[in-house]
């Protein structure tokens, strides 16, 4: 197993790794939380994560942008870059149980009566979010039916002292929560703020219901997570984590939510949303505050790298034709999925699309591109669609699907359309037709020693004689 020497860096591990390697930028104190601190971190986003110390007089300090390049989650978790997505499948296919320790780093102050806005520096980020948002918590909760824990990350609005308003999206989360609702049930949450980046990447692992995803965080550090008991219920939560929020989602309880500026670059709507009281903050002493400013890099990178994972070995187990599979920027991570294949059999490529747009109900668009083409250089995934590509041929389309309703171009559900470009070259094509240019030996020039940096252009080329 290459991978063996893997280890998960616990948040402060990672800044530390990030600060003597010239990639954490130390802001000045006291900046704005609202809009000031995501500004900052907006402009250094990909480039340097942000550590905001005492923003607007708060003694926690925040951090934002601390895992928003591929590069450097592939780092956190000591795997190559091109192995990121493979070690990912690897952790959901073996994911290991995490371990009860009975004190925690995250439990060292506990606060009985929190005030939310006062205890913890939750900014404002995008200019018509509906307030101050925790948006990097990871909430935890256990089925009321098999006790097996759930963990994803959910928008949080700062709602009063001890309340949040939550967007709760038809997955487990909700799932669990409506097993006992009907009942009058509420369901116990822990928000953990300053996790690791496995354990955040982790969160968004695309994988059935009765699955901890914590388990996945364990196997990507190649070691047990080590989790504490809540001070008020039976959730664990990683115990190095910085801060954890307990509550109750509240049975019966629906609320105003949002507008929220979202991973597509528009807002997710305001609506009557679900409601969780909080009974307890917990943290570590001196917490650092973790916050992700919506539509950023580390948002979309977060959910882009599981899906990659989960929709690839999805595609592989029918198509052992598909070799890898893309995400793109300019599709929002979310929307436009690149698939390069291998030697397919006839009409394979169109089978592929169709497992594609079935693999989540986000994928919009689907290029499937031959081995020669980069699929992580849209450029290149361009070309092959601009010459290999013929619509009455080979356009899939599939209209009054279910899509992402935070794509603004759907109708009020979520329902829109989804085509498929087989931009593969066709099996039976004559050869020559699709053989690329390339001049012999372009890639050996050696420029230094063919340019000749003296000559003069006025020596070469002379005016008469
Ligand atoms: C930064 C960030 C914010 C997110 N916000 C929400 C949200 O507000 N509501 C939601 O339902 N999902 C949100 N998600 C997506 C879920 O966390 C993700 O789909 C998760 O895997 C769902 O877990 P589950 O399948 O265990 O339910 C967010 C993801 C990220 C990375
Ligand atoms: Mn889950």
């Amino acid at each position: 197993m290459p991978n063996q020497q893997r280890r998960d860096h616990d948040l402060r591990s990672w800044l530390n790794r990030l600060s003597e390697t010239g990639r954490l930028a130390i802001l000045k104190s006291g900046v704005d939380l609202h809009f000031e601190l995501a500004a900052i971190a907006n402009r250094l986003d990909g480039n340097r994560a942000s550590l905001f110390p005492k923003p607007a007089g708060h003694d926690m300090s925040v951090i934002s942008g601390l895992i928003s390049d591929r590069a450097w989650m592939a780092e956190a978790l000591g795997v190559e870059k091109s192995e990121l997505v493979h070690a990912f499948q690897d952790a959901v296919a073996n994911p290991l149980p995490s371990k009860l320790i009975e004190t925690a780093p995250c439990q060292e102050i506990v606060h009985d009566d929190p005030d939310l806005g006062e205890i913890l520096p939750i900014p404002t980020h995008n200019e018509l979010d509906s307030g101050p948002y925790i948006a990097a918590g990871l909430a935890i909760t256990r089925s009321p039916q098999t006790g097996v824990q759930n963990v994803s990350i959910h928008r949080l609005q700062l709602s009063g002292p001890k309340e949040l308003g939550a967007l709760i999206l038809p997955r487990h989360t909700l799932a669990f929560f409506e097993m006992g609702e009907a009942e009058g049930k509420d369901l116990d949450i822990a928000i953990v703020i300053g996790a690791s980046p496995a354990a955040l990447l982790a969160s968004q692992a695309v994988v059935p219901i009765n699955f901890d995803e914590l388990e996945i965080a364990g196997a990507l550090g190649c070691a047990p997570l080590e989790v504490v008991r809540c001070m008020g219920s039976d959730i664990h939560v990683p115990a190095h984590a910085e801060i954890v929020i307990e509550g109750k989602i509240v049975a019966g309880a629906r609320a105003p939510e949002g507008p929220f500026g979202e991973f597509p670059q528009y807002y997710g709507e305001r609506a009557e949303r679900h409601v969780i009281h909080v009974n307890t903050v917990t943290h570590r002493k001196n917490p650092i505050y973790h916050t992700i400013v919506g539509g950023g890099l580390e948002h979309l990178l977060l959910g882009a790298i599981p899906r990659e994972a989960t929709i690839l070995t999805t595609l592989q187990r029918s198509f052992p034709c598909v070799r890898d599979v893309h995400l793109s920027m300019g599709g929002t991570m979310r929307y436009h999925l690149n698939v390069q294949i291998e030697n397919p059999k006839i009409g394979e490529a169109k089978n592929v699309i169709a497992a594609a747009l079935g693999s989540h109900y986000d994928i919009k668009h689907v290029v499937v591109v031959d081995a020669d083409v980069d699929i992580y250089d849209s450029e290149k995934v361009e070309w092959a669609v601009a010459t290999r590509f013929q619509a009455d041929r080979d356009l899939v389309a599939i209209h009054n699907a279910q899509g992402s309703k935070l794509d603004p171009s759907t109708d009020d559900d979520g329902v829109g359309s989804k085509l498929g470009f087989d931009a593969t070259v066709p099996p039976a094509a004559p050869v020559f037709k699709y053989t690329t240019i390339r001049v012999p030996g372009e890639e050996d020039v050696e420029l230094d020693a063919v340019i000749n940096a003296e000559a003069q252009f006025s020596d070469i080329v002379t005016d008469g004689d």
